[in-house]
C-alpha cells in the first residue's frame, strides 16, 4: 500500500493507520497524475473487461463504469440514474481487471474533503479521470483480488461503529407521527397482530417548531420520560431524529448559547453567523469542524438520553439548505428586475431562466461558498471541507454518548457521511422513492457502502417518496431482511405503509418473524465483519473473481460467509433466474411449513419466490443458525435453541456478545462452534 501526498491536505481523520509517504507519482495500471495550481487529475486507461467497484452510497450499478460521479454530500430526494451525487461522499474504488489479465487489481482512496469528480469511462469509454482540489492524500492499494483490496483498505480506516443488538430489530417509521396517541396506536397495533417490532422512530414533529433538543409543548414536553417509559412498557424504544440546523430565534436557549459562544458557521467576515433556511425557517449551522462546538452540540443529546432515549438518527447534515438569507435576497432582486422589466418575458428562455433562478436557491454551491469553519483557529471555506460535515455531526453525538451513556451502546445513524464517519455511526440511504428500480439500487449500494466501512446500514423499506404498493413493501422487506437496519419509513403525504395497512398483514408478520429468527446469525456476521475488516454484502465476483458470469451479476449478493441472496426486483414476478457460481442449498421459509431445503447445482436456475416467502441459498458445505419463530422483540430471541440449516455436515462458528455493553471486555465477545450433531 502506498500513500502519496499532494499540496497541503486538510486532515480528514479518515485513515487511522497511515503508511509512510511515497514520493513521486503512482505508476500502477499506467496511472498518470497532473497537478495544476488548484486542480489535481489522475488518469488511467480502462481495458475491456475491467470492473470498477466502489464509491459507496451513490447512483447506478455495482460496476461503476460508464458514468460520471461526484463526491459531494447532497440532499437528493431523487435517486435516479441521471444524478451524480447522493448523501454519501465515499472516495474509495477498486479497478479489477478481467481474469487472465497481466494487470493486477488496484484500489484508490482519495482523501479529500471537498468535491471529487470521477469520470469512469464517461467522456472516453476506456479512460478514468479523477479530479479534485490539488491538496489531497492518495492511497494506492494493491492486492490479489478486489476483495483482498477492500479488506486492506478497511484495515487502515479503523473499526466500524458497533450498534446495539436491539438495532437489528424491526423499526417502524413515518414522517407524520405527531401525537402520543399516534405512537401508542402503532405499538398497540403491532402487539395486537403479534407482529415483531423493537423501535418506533420520531420524525421532526416531536420537536417544538423544529427546534433541536426541544419537545413539542402540546404533546411531549409534559413528562417525556414518562412517555418514553410507557412506550418501553409496550416493548418499544423510541428513536428521535436530530437535524443539523438550529433555529435562529431569540429565546431559544440552544441558539442563544451557540451564538454567544461562536459555535456557528460564519460568513466571510468570520463574525456574522451564516443564515440558511431549513425546516425551522432561518437556521444557524453548528460548526462541527470545531471540536469545542462539536462537544457542545453532542452534550445536548443529554436532554433526550436523560429521558431514557437510547438511539437517534441524524438528518439534514449534508448540510441541506433550502435557501440562505443572502440567496433569497439575490433572488428577490432578480425577481424584482424581472417583474419591472416591461420587455420580459421576451420568449420562453426568459421563463426557463426564471425557473432556474427559483429552483437554484436550493443546496446551491454559491451558498456552500459563503460560509466558513473555524478548524483549530484556521478559517476554512465550507466547500473545501463540505463532505466532512455530516460525519462530524455523527462524531459530535457519539463522542457525547461515551460520556452520557458510558455503559451502553447508543443507536446512531446518519444521512450524510464520509469515510471515517463509519467509526461513529451507521448510515441510512436517505430519501429513496417507492419505485421498483430502487430495490436494485439498494442491492448495488450495499457492497459499496460496506467497502467504505459502513456496516450498520439500510434503506427506507417500502420507499420514502411517493405511494408504495403492498408487493413493493414485501419485496423491499425481503432485502431488508438482511440489512442491519431494517426500517420501514415513508414521507409525509404518501400512502400509509405500515405493514398492517395492507391486506393479509400476516404475510408481513411472517417475514418479520423470519428476520428475528435470523438475527443471531446476522449479528454474528456483523461482529465478525467488524473484527476482521470484512464486508457483509459482496458482489458475487468478490468471492468468485474468475467466474465471468459472476462478474456481471448485479442483482444478487453474497451475504456473510454463507449466503447468496437473490431478491425479486420487478413487479408482477413470482420468481426469477438465479445464478449460482457453485452448488448450493436452496432454503425456503414458507408459512405453516417446516424450512425446506433443496440442493442446487452450479449454474442458472429459475427460482420461485412468492411475496410471502423467504428464499436464499446456503453456500456449498456451509450452514447457518436459525432461531425459533416465537420472538417478538430482539431481547426475546432464544440464542440457546438454534437450528443449523444448509448442509447437514457443516458447522458454523457463532460469534456473540451481550449486544449492549460499550466496553468490549464487558460485552463478552465469544465464539461457539455449532454443529448438527
Ligand atoms: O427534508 O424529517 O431523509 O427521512 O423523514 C426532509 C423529515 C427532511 C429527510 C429525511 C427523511 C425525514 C425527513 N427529512
Amino acid at each position: 500500500m502506498k500513500r502519496y501526498v499532494y499540496g497541503t491536505p486538510i486532515e480528514t481523520g479518515a485513515v487511522v493507520c497511515k503508511p509512510e509517504t511515497t514520493s513521486g507519482n503512482p505508476e500502477d495500471l499506467s496511472m498518470s497524475v497532473a497537478t495544476k495550481e488548484d486542480n489535481w487529475t489522475l488518469s488511467l486507461p480502462l481495458e475491456e473487461g475491467d470492473i470498477v467497484y466502489g464509491l459507496g452510497e451513490t447512483v447506478r450499478g455495482i460496476n461503476k463504469r460508464g458514468w460520471k460521479y461526484i463526491s459531494w454530500s447532497t440532499d437528493e430526494f431523487d435517486h435516479s440514474e441521471g444524478k451524480n451525487s447522493l448523501y454519501g461522499a465515499h472516495n474509495f474504488l477498486i479497478i479489477a481487471p478481467k481474469p487472465g489479465s497481466d494487470r493486477k487489481p488496484v484500489g484508490l482512496f482519495i482523501d479529500q474533503p471537498g468535491k471529487v469528480t470521477y469520470d469512469i469511462g464517461y467522456q472516453k469509454q476506456d479512460e478514468m479521470t479523477i479530479t479534485c482540489d490539488s491538496n489531497l492524500e492518495l492511497y494506492v492499494i494493491e492486492g490479489s483480488t478486489a476483495y483482498d483490496i477492500a479488506k486492506k483498505f478497511r484495515s487502515i480506516i479503523g473499526k466500524p461503529y458497533l450498534a446495539p443488538r436491539f438495532g437489528f430489530g424491526y423499526g417502524q417509521s413515518r414522517w407524520g407521527y405527531k401525537t402520543k396517541e399516534d405512537f401508542y396506536k402503532i405499538a398497540d397495533k403491532f402487539n395486537e397482530l403479534n407482529m415483531p417490532v423493537d423501535m418506533i422512530y420520531m420524525d421532526i414533529d416531536y420537536m417544538q417548531d423544529f427546534e433541536d433538543f426541544t419537545l413539542n409543548e402540546k404533546e411531549f414536553a409534559d413528562d417525556f420520560p414518562g412517555f418514553v417509559q410507557k412506550m418501553k412498557d409496550k416493548g418499544i424504544r423510541l428513536i428521535p431524529i436530530i437535524d443539523a440546523g438550529i433555529k435562529m430565534l431569540e429565546g431559544y436557549g440552544i441558539y442563544e448559547e451557540g451564538e454567544a459562544k461562536n459555535y456557528f458557521c460564519k460568513l466571510e467576515d468570520h463574525k456574522t453567523d451564516f443564515t440558511g433556511a431549513v425546516w425551522p425557517g432561518y437556521a444557524a449551522f453548528p460548526d462541527f469542524l470545531n471540536p469545542e462546538a462539536r462537544n457542545w452540540f453532542g452534550m445536548k443529546y443529554k436532554i433526550l438520553t436523560d429521558a431514557g432515549i437510547e438511539g437517534f438518527w441524524n438528518d439534514m447534515n449534508e448540510p441541506a439548505l433550502f435557501y440562505s438569507a443572502q440567496g433569497m435576497q439575490e433572488l428577490k432582486e432578480y425577481l424584482t428586475q424581472f417583474a419591472n422589466d416591461p420587455a420580459k418575458p421576451v420568449n420562453c428562455y426568459d421563463v426557463f431562466d426564471l425557473n432556474d433562478h427559483v429552483g437554484g436557491i436550493k443546496n446551491s454551491m454559491k451558498d456552500y461558498e459563503r460560509f466558513y469553519h473555524n478548524m483549530d483557529g484556521q478559517w476554512i471555506r465550507h466547500d473545501k471541507v463540505h463532505n466532512l460535515y455530516g460525519s462530524l455531526m455523527t462524531k459530535a453525538a457519539t463522542d457525547a454518548f461515551k460520556k452520557l451513556r458510558p455503559e451502553q451502546r447508543t443507536l446512531m445513524f446518519s444521512r450524510a457521511s464520509t469515510i471515517g464517519g463509519h467509526r461513529d455511526g451507521g448510515i441510512w440511504t436517505g430519501d429513496n422513492v417507492s419505485w421498483w428500480s430502487h430495490l436494485g439500487l439498494l442491492v448495488h449500494q450495499l457492497p459499496a457502502i460496506n467497502m467504505s466501512g459502513f456496516l450498520y446500514t439500510g434503506a427506507d423499506l417500502g420507499g420514502f417518496g411517493q405511494n408504495t404498493t403492498r408487493d413493493l413493501v414485501l419485496r423491499f422487506m425481503q432485502i431488508g431482511m438482511f440489512t442491519p437496519l431494517m426500517r420501514n419509513h415513508a414521507a409525509l403525504g404518501t400512502r400509509e405503509q405500515e405493514p398492517y395497512q395492507f391486506e393479509h398483514p400476516e404475510d408481513f408478520t411472517f417475514l418479520i418473524e423470519q428476520r428475528y429468527r435470523l438475527i443471531p446469525y446476522l449479528y454474528s456476521e456483523y461482529l465478525k465483519a467488524i473484527k476482521t475488516d470484512d464486508m457483509m454484502f459482496r458482489p458475487l465476483a468478490f468471492d468468485f473473481p474468475e467466474d465471468p458470469i459472476a462478474r456481471e451479476v448485479e442483482d444478487q449478493l453474497l451475504f456473510g460467509h454463507e449466503l447468496v441472496i437473490a431478491p425479486v426486483l420487478e413487479q408482477n414476478k413470482t420468481g426469477r433466474m438465479v445464478y449460482l457460481p457453485e452448488s448450493m442449498m436452496e432454503v425456503r421459509f414458507a408459512k405453516d411449513q417446516p424450512i425446506q431445503t433443496q440442493p442446487r447445482e452450479a449454474g442458472w436456475h429459475y427460482i420461485c419466490y412468492p411475496l410471502n416467502e423467504l428464499v436464499f441459498f446456503v453456500r456449498n458445505n456451509k450452514a447457518i443458525p436459525v432461531a425459533e419463530h416465537s420472538a417478538r422483540r430482539v431481547d426475546e430471541i432464544n440464542d440457546q435453541d438454534l437450528t443449523l440449516i444448509g448442509y447437514p455436515e457443516a458447522r458454523y462458528v457463532m460469534v456473540a456478545d451481550d449486544g449492549i455493553s460499550l466496553d468490549p471486555a464487558k460485552a463478552g465477545y465469544h465464539e461457539t462452534v455449532l454443529t448438527n450433531v
